[in-house]
């Protein structure tokens, strides 16, 4: 069987989407047989409706090395998980799928970084009109995703099956089901995340703004109490980790003639539905007009000022980091906005699902409306968006 017929097969199915609860009752009564039967079936799933989708691509992107080579390891993975088609799951069989299911995470460990340089590569050597632009932000938030989402199976089934930690019975059973945290507490994360970024900010402003927690439950405004959520505490990190390096920067940066910096407060919420963290700084806000743009792959690709120049290294962000970081949200039905007043400061907010049966994993699926997508060109705007100048002779030409 070719290669191009498998993933034709595999990509005809939709991925199927896990819902944290999923996870949990999976993991509660763990059979590796099971999961393994799922996953031969699932992970090629995945992978093949991103590799349709890579496929799909700009010709002058796909003929970027580092672009071949991210579609090259995605080839060799695809292979080597449908070897396990027809296997025999016996022990043997099992314990092979373990290690080659770590093979494969650490092939594509540098995948972010690679595809990021691939996109350098196709700005330095080609004009990139707006529908290229427009394609490759619509592709990396797809394809950033399902590798979220591919590497959140293979942790949960090497975590469970790979035989280091064995959940212990009774009350020393761990709160963790994998990767998954039973009991995440969000104060916790909240705090590692900001003396993390805060080391950085010291080593190189030589001061940094203060964290104030307030947690809003029940009608109540109380200082620091404990939240719980059911979540995947390095996502969370993850996201925190780059809000708290944004917003220190705006507040030192900002700041810096007075010697005295406001505190970055967080305020975290639980609802019936969703869990907010709302990160609020006095770094001086960013124009309406930039919001967007911190999202997008190209705009933060620009040809890194952090690189050469070392004056912006230790807080640098802004790389994939925020786009990256709402993925991580959007990934279990969540979001992270950004909400700026240009001259005050800017508010940061992760929502989270509070249940996590409605904790769904957000997945692309590969479809005739996907390619359609990459062929048809942006469509025109339809609302004015430019003042015409007085004296101009304006005659608009409809197309
Ligand atoms: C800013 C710009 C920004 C981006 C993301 C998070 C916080 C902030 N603060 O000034």
């Amino acid at each position: 069987q070719s290669i191009a017929k498998m993933l034709d097969f595999y990509s005809q199915f939709n991925p199927s989407p896990l819902s944290i609860k999923k996870f949990i009752d999976f993991g509660l009564n763990a059979s590796e047989k099971k999961s393994f039967i799922f996953l031969r079936k699932e992970l090629p799933v995945r992978l093949a409706n991103i590799m349709k989708e890579i496929a799909l691509l700009p010709e002058n992107l796909l003929r970027m090395p580092s672009v071949i080579a991210v579609n090259d390891w995605y080839m060799r993975s695809f292979q080597e998980i449908i070897e396990f088609e027809k296997r025999e799951p016996n022990d043997d069989t099992l314990e092979h799928f373990c290690s080659e299911l770590v093979k494969i995470r650490n092939r594509h460990t540098n995948v972010v970084e690679t595809m990021a340089q691939g996109v350098l590569e196709l700005k330095e050597s080609h004009d990139v009109d707006h529908h290229t632009e427009h394609s490759i932000q619509y592709f990396l938030d797809r394809f950033y995703m399902s590798r979220i989402s591919i590497r959140m199976l293979i942790n949960q089934h090497t975590l469970l099956f790979g035989g280091q930690l064995e959940n212990a019975p009774g009350p020393n059973r761990s709160k963790y089901i994998g990767c998954i945290d039973t009991q995440c507490n969000i104060i916790s994360v909240i705090k590692d995340a900001y003396e993390n970024a805060r080391f950085l900010c010291d080593q190189y402003y030589l001061a940094s703004p203060d964290l104030i927690i307030e947690v809003s439950q029940h009608n109540q405004l109380e200082k620091e109490q404990n939240v719980n959520i059911v979540y995947v505490p390095s996502h969370l990190y993850h996201m925190l980790f780059e809000l708290f390096k944004n917003s220190m920067r705006a507040v030192m940066e900002y700041h810096c003639e007075v010697d005295q910096y406001p505190a970055i407060t967080i305020t975290v919420a639980k609802g019936k539905e969703d869990i907010c963290l709302k990160m609020s700084d006095r770094g001086g806000g960013i124009p309406r007009s930039t919001t967007d743009h911190l999202f997008k792959y190209m705009y933060s690709t620009a040809p890194q000022p952090s690189k050469s120049d070392a004056h912006t290294v230790p807080l640098a962000g802004y790389g994939y980091g925020l786009p990256i970081s709402r993925l991580y949200a959007r990934y279990f039905h969540g979001d992270l906005v950004l909400l700026s007043c240009e001259g005050h400061g800017t508010d940061a907010v992760i929502y989270m699902k509070a249940l996590s049966n409605e904790a769904n994993e957000l997945l692309p699926i590969f479809n005739k409306t996907t390619s359609k997508f990459y062929r048809t060109a942006v469509p025109t705007g339809d609302w004015s968006n430019q003042a015409a100048h007085i004296g101009d002779r304006q005659i608009s030409t409809k197309i």
